[in-house]
């Protein structure tokens, strides 16, 4: 890959980059009910209010991480009760996507603790990947770090998205990681783009960073280009035994937020209300959905972590009128 191309663009340095990051600012910094009419204003120009897409999750390769990131309970470093599990069946993979499919989930994200895959680990979760792709279920996988040619054999197996988050402002990301370099997920996703996959990328917001750094993670997301299809805003999931457990509690206001400015920021993307859902109350997402999610994890699992049972989202979705995508 052309590595210096590569950092060209969306480079912090860059006066594009500079832009949107003054702008997602200025955004943040609007009172909240004029920042959300203008999120919802542009929701409506792209998309139906009222329908939001539901994705499955499944931890196909779970624990014993080699990497550092400060937030995740499957780092090897770190004593979060997080057991290294061998990677699972591709049978057990496949009844699971049925059960997500039966639930209605329109996607299948399955993720493994890797820094990135070896190619022995890859042959495996090609096939994963066939056999959900033949359940007419979309495929997302999140494996970590791409080398030159993996893209291209998840696109063959049919492979139709792939999650590799920023995670945060490249100014901030050195405190929360030390393993990998803010470039290397740059490099992933143009890997992923390269090989013609729809790109999933977003962040997590609540470790400790601040306004402007959370600006600086939505300037680098809205400065890709094309931008990522998918936007996954995680709240950060405190689990005890990481080294960012006992963070400041994050204020709902700045979660939704920073919902609204990834919908003015990233229009025609689909924003995911991620991880963190469990923690929050349904009145505030119902506000995240008022300021332009339109797609959520569903399932009681994340990946190793809760999220809110299937029937209670139903309910929820009932009350608010939102009809699946
Ligand atoms: N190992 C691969 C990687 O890091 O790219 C894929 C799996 S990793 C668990 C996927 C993403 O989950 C991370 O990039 C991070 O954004 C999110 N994540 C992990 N732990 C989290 C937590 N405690 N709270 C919120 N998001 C979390
Ligand atoms: C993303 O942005 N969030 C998901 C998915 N992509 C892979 C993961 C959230 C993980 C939360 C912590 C856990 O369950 O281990
Ligand atoms: Fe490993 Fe991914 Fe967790 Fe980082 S986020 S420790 S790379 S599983």
């Amino acid at each position: 890959m052309d590595h210096a191309a590569a950092v060209e663009f969306p480079s912090p340095a860059d006066p594009r980059t500079r832009a949107l990051r003054k702008e997602a600012l200025a955004l943040l910094d609007l009172p909240f009910n004029d920042l959300l009419f203008r999120a919802q204003t542009i929701h409506r120009e792209n998309f139906d209010p009222n329908k939001v897409q539901r994705s499955t999750l499944l931890s196909i390769k779970t624990g014993g991480c080699s990497e550092d990131c400060g937030y995740c309970p499957q780092s090897a470093r770190h004593p979060a009760g997080v057991e290294n599990e061998p990677m699972l069946a591709v049978d057990t993979v496949v009844e699971a996507a049925k059960a997500a499919k039966a639930n209605g989930a329109s996607r299948f994200c399955m993720g493994a603790a890797w820094r990135g895959p070896k190619a022995r680990d890859l042959e495996p979760v090609l096939d994963m990947v066939r056999e959900v792709k033949k359940l007419g279920l979309e495929t997302c996988c999140t494996l970590g770090m791409l080398k030159d040619g993996q893209a291209e054999q998840l696109r063959d197996a049919g492979l139709d998205y792939y999650n590799h988050n920023l995670d945060t402002a490249p100014e901030f990301y050195g405190e929360i990681i030390t393993t990998r370099e803010y470039r290397d997920r740059l490099d992933t996703l143009e890997r992923v783009r390269g090989a013609g996959i729809h790109v999933c990328s977003g962040g997590i917001v609540g470790m400790g960073e601040s306004r402007a750094e959370r600006a600086g993670l939505l300037a680098q997301l809205a400065g890709l280009d094309p931008q990522p299809e998918s936007v996954p805003i995680n709240q950060l999931v405190q689990v005890e035994g990481t080294p960012l457990a006992g963070t400041d509690a994050f204020p709902w206001t700045e979660f939704v937020r920073t919902i609204a400015v990834a919908r003015i920021l990233l229009p025609k993307s689909f924003v995911r209300l991620s991880a963190g859902r469990t923690q929050m109350h349904e009145a505030v997402q119902a506000l995240c959905f008022l300021a332009g999610a339109n797609s959520i994890f569903y399932g009681e699992k994340l990946l190793t972590t809760g999220n809110p049972e299937v029937a209670r989202d139903d309910a929820l979705f009932a009350a608010l009128g939102i009809s699946p995508a």
